[in-house]
């Protein structure tokens, strides 16, 4: 990305960032606050090995670093200061930030730590952001000082809307996940790959370390797509029918979540099963592109999450998967079996980011992460997905609705183990701009 460009989108959002902070923690009683990186976390007290740092959202907020023990300190109507330590270790070195743009607007203090007397403590009220309370005692702050609740909800509903400078960096992120997608789709086209295998090819295209990616990459070729989460990658080359890889890239801390679907043409092994699974394949790859057509400012998105289970019920009666009516597959609870998971959530310096999920969803909607109403300049993910997942079907089939469901069907399809397609979409006043799409324009087909 060209640097000078950033540079400037940067200072943008160090200006309205800053304003924010003012308003939070003018509502909130506070004079100043103090944002740490991060304490690398033991992998267990049995053993001398940390985890990798994953720096606070809020401190990521300001700096794309991923340094422990760094602060950013905020006062109102001062120069935000960044305290960045020099590394002494001999140990180690933490990797150098990807850009500098941000030396120019913070005030950098190669220094350990901040001075807390002379932000005003014992005079003035100084709140901490940050994990480990421990090191927030060390420079006197503690109690109702250690993220207080009330400033950490306004900072989280300052997040909900992106600047022009994460939208550009979240356009980035999706860039280099598109790398990644492209290299994977085109080993499995290729022939008998494992899930290892395939994992490792998306890290070597978008050329981050697995410890660097948004989330840990899903990777599942066949019965495994019915995992939501599928983490533990076979070893064994196979020839599967079908991939579900749902993998992203940071840039600048900032995350891309994408989720394509490929089935392989027909052979003898997929036979009817495997034109069925194709069919629902288009029919989820159409059907998410129709949703994301219907994201409009003011519409609750627990609404479009609503609509997405009405036209996942006609996709189930239209591959005959289930019989009755549209109405009665979707109010019977028969495509929440098959969709059992939320149509989407906000994304930012999290995958899951924060700030939208503030209401509960309906009872029926329990694990909907977005129930915001909503706006220009969100941005959030939509991906519907239609699974066979044993242990939900069994319980549907157990139950009176079961009978509207095929069975035999179900089973032939089963072994290819779901559909899910997932874009960024970013809300304009009129539409949307999807971040995906624009780097990756098929979610899903035969390869
Ligand atoms: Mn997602």
């Amino acid at each position: 990305m060209d640097t000078e460009a950033l540079s400037r989108l940067y200072q943008d959002h160090v200006r309205s960032v800053e304003k924010r902070y003012a308003t939070a923690l003018d509502e909130t009683g506070f004079d100043a606050v103090i944002v740490h990186s991060g304490t690398p976390k033991k992998r267990t007290e049995f053993d001398d090995q940390f985890f990798p740092l994953r720096p606070t959202p809020e401190f990521h907020l300001w700096a794309p670093l991923t340094e422990p023990d760094c602060f950013v300190v905020f006062e109102t109507g001062k120069k935000t200061m960044l305290v960045w330590p020099e590394c002494r270790s001999f140990w180690e070195r933490p990797a150098p930030p990807d850009a500098t743009h941000f030396t120019t607007m913070l005030d950098v203090r190669r220094v350990d730590e901040p001075d807390v007397a002379s932000i005003g403590g014992g005079t003035k009220r100084i709140a901490w952001i940050g994990e480990d309370a421990a090191r927030a005692a060390k420079l006197g702050l503690a109690g109702d000082a250690v993220n207080p609740p009330k400033l950490v909800a306004a900072l989280d509903r300052g997040r909900v809307l992106k600047t022009p400078y994460e939208i550009a960096c979240l356009a980035e992120a999706n860039r280099i996940a598109a790398l990644g997608h492209e290299a994977v789709r085109k080993a499995f086209e290729g022939g008998a790959r494992s899930e290892l295998e395939l994992h490792l090819a998306f890290l070597g295209a978008t050329k981050q370390d697995d410890q660097e990616t948004p989330y840990k990459n899903i990777v599942a070729l066949g019965r495994n797509g019915a995992v939501l989460h599928h983490v533990s990658y076979g070893r064994d080359a196979t020839r599967a029918e079908s991939l579900l890889l749902d993998a992203g890239a940071c840039y600048l801390g900032y995350c891309s979540d994408i989720t394509r679907t490929w089935a392989r043409p027909v052979t003898g092994t997929g036979g009817s099963a495997g034109s069925t699974f194709s069919a629902l394949v288009l029919a989820m790859e159409a059907m998410q592109k129709r949703l994301v057509a219907k994201v409009a400012i003011g519409m609750p998105y627990e609404e479009l999450h609503d609509e997405s289970h009405r036209q996942m019920s006609a996709i189930l009666k239209e591959s005959g998967l289930a019989t009755g009516t549209v109405e009665e597959i979707d109010k019977k609870g028969v495509s929440r079996a098959f969709y059992p998971h939320g149509l989407g959530h906000s994304l930012g310096l999290v995958t899951h980011d924060v700030g939208c999920a503030s209401l509960r969803p309906r009872a029926d909607n329990p694990f909907l992460r977005n129930t915001s109403r909503i706006a220009e300049d969100q941005v959030f993910t939509i991906e519907p997905g239609l699974y066979f997942i044993d242990g939900l079907l069994a319980e549907l089939r157990s139950k009176p609705e079961g009978k509207l469901v095929d069975w035999n069907m179900v089973e032939a399809v089963a072994p290819f183990g779901g559909i899910r397609i997932e874009d960024d979409v970013l809300v304009l006043r009129e539409g949307v701009r999807n971040f995906t799409r624009e780097v990756l324009p098929i979610g899903g087909a035969t390869v």
